[in-house]
């Protein structure tokens, strides 16, 4: 169903929240704050957020535990057993965070900002139990905070709905190219600060360790946070384990995704577990107007996922069907699992595979 719509809709769109979801804040009442090393603090009401300049940007926005349970069958981590499905695109709407920033007399380059503001931290208003009962939170550094050009958010609007309760009404961040956990929703205060955010979430999880570390061994201090995510492609359809008879033809559907605003280069399939490949079809997205954020083809939307198809494949069965994909940088997907594996189960962008079974 993922692979079947450009946009995600409102309830095929994963949610993933580390808390209960808040009490609303009264939209009428609610104000963003913005502190920290500023020169000025600012109160900004929902009604001024609206008025100031509102850009539309399609992102996808993807959870670094996307594809977790595959690697949870090599060998067990720890966390919800995601699938393939801890993704979604959608038409975010609102201000961008650079301009907010400005606001508040923020510019990369000031004195002010380069030597005490280092980071811009997002601060939620819902309850963690990993934060004893405090917010979730999490930082992204200052360039990418004030670079317009990164097209980072303070949203009000999903696929030009009002955002809903779920995904972070009444303003959520939008930091595309960047794994889930550093668009914050529910904000209720950004707060520009020397260090990055301290938050669990930024400092103990979405972290990625090799291999031979494990939670006997772990040094959280030792790997940066998560940012960027990495090039990743999955197979829709068919569905793993269908039957298909020898010779028959069948319909591949999926969608390839690249971290960081790189663009897709190559979609590549084999229906023989990777001895031969052949190159699947990207699909155009859709064409939208007012898009922030388009790469040199206007219909290929750089922060967002693409749909690829190949038709007609005459599969002689059984078979195993992988799909891997080349990033505009040359980055590709790891064959295997064993060589991501992490204690976490964060990150897996390993070749994605399906079997198709001959009938019985
Ligand atoms: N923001 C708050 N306040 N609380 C959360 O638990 N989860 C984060 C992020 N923002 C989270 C949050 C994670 S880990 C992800 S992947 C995305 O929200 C998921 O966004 P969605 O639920 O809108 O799909
Ligand atoms: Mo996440």
């Amino acid at each position: 169903m993922l692979s079947s719509s450009y946009l995600t809709n409102e309830d095929m769109f994963f949610k993933r929240n580390h808390g209960p979801i808040p009490i609303l804040p009264d939209p009428t009442t609610y104000n963003l704050i913005v502190t920290g090393f500023v020169p000025d603090s600012l109160s900004l009401s929902l009604d001024f957020l609206k008025s100031l300049p509102k850009y539309t940007v399609v992102a996808t926005l993807q959870c670094a535990e996307n594809r977790r349970r595959e690697m949870s069958m090599r060998r067990r981590v720890r966390g919800l057993s995601w699938g393939p499905g801890a993704i979604g695109t959608a038409a975010w709407g609102g201000p961008r965070l650079s301009d907010v920033l400005k606001l508040a007399g923020v510019q990369y380059y000031s004195d002010i900002t380069t030597r005490k503001g280092r980071h811009v931290e997002f601060v939620s208003c819902d309850s963690c139990k990993e934060e004893d009962g405090l917010p979730f939170r999490a930082s992204i550094p200052m360039l990418h905070a004030t670079t317009p050009e990164s097209d980072v958010l303070l949203a009000y609007e999903m696929n030009g709905k009002v955002l809903s309760r779920d995904h972070g009404y009444p303003l959520r961040a939008i930091v595309p190219g960047v794994i889930g956990a550093r668009s914050v929703k529910w904000i209720e205060t950004i707060i520009i600060s020397r260090f990055e955010s301290q938050g669990f979430f930024q400092q103990k999880d979405y972290k990625m360790f090799p291999p031979d570390i494990d939670w006997h061994n772990v040094k959280w201090q030792s790997r940066r946070p998560l940012m960027d995510f990495p090039i990743n492609s999955v197979i829709c359809e068919p569905r793993d384990g269908i039957a298909v008879k020898s010779g028959d033809m069948v319909d591949l559907y999926g969608y390839v995704v690249a971290g960081g605003g790189r663009g897709i280069e190559r979609v590549d399939i084999s229906i023989d577990n990777g001895e031969k490949w052949m190159e699947a079809l990207q699909l155009p997205k859709l064409p939208i107007e007012a898009q922030a954020g388009y790469e040199d083809d206007p219909l290929r939307p750089k922060w967002a996922w693409t749909l690829w198809q190949l038709k007609f494949v005459k599969v002689e069965t059984p078979c195993i069907v992988v799909v891997k994909a080349v990033d505009s940088a040359g980055n590709i997907q790891p064959q295997d699992v064993d060589e991501i594996w992490n204690l976490r189960g964060v990150m897996n962008n390993c070749w994605y595979k399906i079997r198709i079974n001959a009938p019985c």
